[in-house]
């Protein structure tokens, strides 16, 4: 049973929330916290391990340190009780240095867009020059089943909001790069891709909003990514984006969606599409 704490009593400050902080500041701060931390100066590439993706850590290489990301400026301990979320410094084989992002704020939890995109521009700050960006979500083709994993192609962002301040106009033209989503057809080419649909949540869509989605040409249903992708971007990085289609969109299927489900329905993906998300960072 997950417990949902929105404001979790007793957590210190974050700097984020002072309006007149510079977000790109703060994640300077978290980029030089994670280097003493990890004592990895320098990352390659960065990756957020969404529901279903969890075990692709220890595939891609040797863990260097793995501190509670709560120990690093401005993140937000995890609104899911018992589970602080981690920052993992990983040593690939060939030398390079992933960052592994086990601790997403969702934009849900009420916090802010800063605090749901610190941890990419804190990633862009180690160095990272590529984002990957993986979640679980729902299926709006019907070709897809549960446990399949899509690329992200493109999004469409519903929030309503944006991690851009100001006058700030950012190109979204090939925001999920078409040159690394081949790079992971040529370790899967079947690989299926579609476009992302970020609403707030945290309800999952009516039935009547999965068609509105589908007609508007979305594919892909979810509570994350393209306000972390457009961040990315912002900061100059190159964005990759999975998602594992852990149910079928509401109405998509005459079955309800159940939680319990959809988190099963990751773990019995996750050895599967770990292996072939480890297989696509080597590859980047
Ligand atoms: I896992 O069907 C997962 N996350 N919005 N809709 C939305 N988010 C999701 C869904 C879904 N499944």
């Amino acid at each position: 049973m997950h417990v949902f704490e929105p404001h979790p009593a007793g957590s210190a400050a974050n700097p984020l929330d002072d309006a007149s902080a510079d977000p790109l500041v703060v994640a300077e701060q978290a980029a030089a916290d994670i280097a003493r931390l990890t004592g990895v100066e320098r990352h390659d590439i960065a990756l957020t391990l969404g529901s279903g993706w969890g075990r692709a850590a220890e595939l891609i290489g040797q863990t260097i340190a793995e501190v509670p990301a709560t120990s690093v400026t401005g993140f937000t301990a995890s609104a899911v009780s018992g589970h602080t979320g981690s920052i993992r410094s990983v040593r690939m084989p060939d030398g390079r240095h992933t960052l592994v992002i086990g601790a997403r704020t969702h934009y849900y939890e009420g916090y802010g867009v800063r605090r749901v995109v610190h941890s990419v521009r804190a990633a862009a700050a180690t160095g990272a020059t590529t984002m990957v960006l993986t979640n679980g979500a729902g299926g709006i083709r019907e070709s897809w089943h549960p446990g399949t994993p899509v690329l992200i192609s493109d999004h469409i962002n519903l929030t309503g909001d944006s991690p851009l301040e100001g006058a700030t106009f950012i190109d979204l033209t090939d925001l999920y790069s078409r040159r690394l989503r081949d790079v992971a057809r040529s370790i899967d080419p079947n690989l299926d891709e579609g476009v992302y649909v970020q609403n707030r949540g945290p309800h999952y869509e009516t039935p009547a909003e999965v068609q509105m989605a589908k007609a508007i040409g979305g594919h892909i249903v979810g509570m994350s990514t393209a306000l972390e992708a457009i961040a990315a971007r912002q900061a100059g990085m190159e964005v990759l984006g999975f998602s594992l289609i852990t149910n079928l969109a509401a109405g998509i299927s005459p079955e309800p969606l159940s939680h319990a489900e959809v988190l099963q329905a990751g773990r019995d993906a996750e050895p599967v599409i770990s292996e072939l998300l480890a297989r696509v960072v080597a590859a980047l």
